[in-house]
């Protein structure tokens, strides 16, 4: 792995313990998972406390409005990349769309296999998340997460689930798979929250 120079480590835009990367390592656990060429065999269901539960088909996802945001990300693992620039729909288009009830306070995002991550519905809705399709202008490849990824950039990468299935507006914060196996439940690299006793 190629990390960047000295001068990147020390600037402000690095979180403590990181260290800057060039390249795009893959992390995660389980299969990539495979898709017909159409997407027939995806959906993406937004449920829980809104007010019109739906599922998209691929298509439909398409024709909401589109969003590009550049930014920073820092894996639990020590590797932050900076400046991807995503193509796709700010979560707040997604809200708007199925209308999220006041009771909802938490959100559970699942993806292909069962895996799971959750975080605060204010942190969902953050004005730089999105569910993203394009990385620096390429559609993401399968071990990134096609065809379409979470982005929670002020959080650990971990909260950016890929192959997203799933999304789930709650009134309780639920553990999803790695906060049930040690990590912390909210998960911000400037405060270091890397494990459940941080
Ligand atoms: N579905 C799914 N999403 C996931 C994971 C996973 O295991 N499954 N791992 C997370 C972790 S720990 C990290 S660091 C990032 C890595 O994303 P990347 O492989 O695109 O760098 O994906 C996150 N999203
Ligand atoms: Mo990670």
């Amino acid at each position: 792995m190629y990390f960047g120079k000295e001068k990147e480590q020390n600037s402000d835009r690095t979180p403590p313990n990181q260290r800057v990367t060039t390249g795009w390592p893959v992390l995660h656990v389980g299969n990539v998972p495979y898709y017909e060429k159409d997407l027939s065999n995806w959906d993406l269901r937004i449920g829980g406390l809104v007010d019109r539960p739906t599922v998209f088909s691929f298509q439909e996802l398409l024709t909401l409005p589109e969003a590009s945001k550049k930014n920073d990300i820092h894996c639990v693992t020590g590797w932050s990349k900076f400046d991807n620039v995503w193509e796709g729909i700010a979560t707040r288009t997604i809200a708007e769309h199925v209308g999220i009830r006041k009771e909802a306070k938490f959100v559970m995002v699942e993806a292909e296999e069962g895996w799971t991550t959750n975080l605060p519905l204010e942190d969902f809705l953050a004005e730089t998340s999105l569910l993203a399709y394009k990385h620096n202008g390429e559609v993401l490849t399968p071990e990134h997460g096609y065809p379409f990824r979470l982005v929670i950039p002020h959080l650990y990468f971990w909260k950016s689930a890929k192959w997203i299935r799933a999304i789930k507006f709650r009134s309780e914060n639920q553990q999803g798979f790695w906060e049930r196996n040690g990590y912390h439940m909210y998960g911000d690299p400037w405060k270091e929250q890397r494990f459940a006793w941080d």
